[in-house]
């Protein structure tokens, strides 16, 4: 009644910005990321407590917090053919504060896998990546390794909206991805709240859906192929859209600061000095730059250059797992 997981986070090339279903988390769009090593969460969950507890990094999980991690317990509860009782969940990251990436699809998709197997239930990636939605939409991804596709599905109750593995993780090795923090604050406007505004006030979000659509299997060519230079150009586009979708609303969202632009303009200039470096962009201000192992010493002294505060160098990672060793 007891098992532990660890998950990465991941980093999409072409964003998930906006949901057609709230409650289940469904999005309008299909997305495409790569899952990120060192950066991990382990959880370990048990059923058979007395009363449902909640430990995340140290401290008592409450509010929206807590509920979402109880909403993912209930479904597995829901899922299980015996009687599981309470749970008691407790999670850890090993993110660097500095990392300025959330941690909160790592977070759910090791929640996913580890309460399916405290549970008994067989290890299913469909599965547990349907799981993982429920706690972060991102998070279905990070239950594989490697570059990862989550399929936004056409049915009402959620059932083929889940994350595909397309590459596993030994396809690309030699790919990087450098985050640059520039800023550490905390960002006015969480992502489930932007794209809602997004939604409800910009004329641009159905071109955003379309645009975003259609990149999906652009992108996947391009990391078949391994083509650096043409997937740098693809996620720099898809980035700049689904910003440019957030400032089109109204009042307009933005998430780009002083340092965001300081950085984000210099790369052309790297690049014309035969740095291959593009950007991408979450829902914040810190670019992460895809690059190669070769140029990843370049990449970062060109962040730091450009005033980052922390940089985090970082390789494909693998998928979630099993671990024999427990938090508690
Ligand atoms: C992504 N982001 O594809 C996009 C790009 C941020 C910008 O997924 O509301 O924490 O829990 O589904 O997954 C961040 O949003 O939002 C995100 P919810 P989530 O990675």
């Amino acid at each position: 009644m007891k098992a532990t997981a660890l998950a990465h986070p991941n980093i999409a090339l072409v964003k998930y910005w906006g949901k057609r279903d709230e409650a289940l988390i469904l999005p309008h769009q299909s997305s495409l990321s790569l899952t990120l090593s060192p950066m991990s969460v382990t959880t370990t969950v048990e059923f058979g407590a007395a009363s449902d507890q909640v430990e995340l990094n140290g401290h008592v999980a409450k509010g929206s917090e807590r509920e979402r991690v109880l909403r993912l317990l209930e479904t597995v509860r829901a899922q299980s053919r015996t009687a599981l009782g309470p749970a008691r969940m407790v999670s850890r990251g090993d993110f660097p504060m500095a990392a300025g990436l959330a941690s909160s699809a790592a977070g759910f998709a090791a929640l996913a896998v580890a309460a399916r197997a405290a549970a008994g239930l067989p290890r299913d990636t469909r599965a547990e990546s349907i799981l993982a939605r429920l706690g972060s939409g991102s998070a279905c991804r990070s239950v594989q390794g490697g570059f990862c596709e989550w399929q936004r599905g056409e049915r009402a109750d959620g059932e083929d909206s889940f994350a595909v593995q397309r590459f596993d993780v030994s396809h690309w090795p030699e790919l990087r991805m450098v985050v640059a923090v520039v800023d550490r604050g905390e960002k006015d406007v969480k992502s489930r709240d932007g794209m809602k505004h997004t939604i409800e006030t910009s004329p641009y979000y159905p071109a955003w859906v379309k645009d975003a659509e259609a990149e999906v299997p652009v992108a996947r060519e391009l990391i078949a192929r391994k083509d650096l230079q043409a997937l740098g150009e693809l996620c720099e586009r898809n980035a700049w859209r689904m910003h440019c979708t957030s400032l089109a609303a109204d009042p307009p969202l933005c998430y780009l600061e002083a340092g965001t632009l300081g950085l984000i303009q210099h790369l052309r200039e790297a690049r014309k000095k035969g740095v291959p470096v593009w950007f991408t962009l979450d829902a914040g201000p810190n670019p992460v730059l895809l690059t190669d192992a070769a140029h990843e010493v370049a990449a970062e002294a060109l962040a730091r250059a450009c005033g980052a505060l922390d940089v985090i160098r970082c390789v494909p990672g693998g998928d979630a797992e099993l671990k024999q060793e427990h938090l508690f």
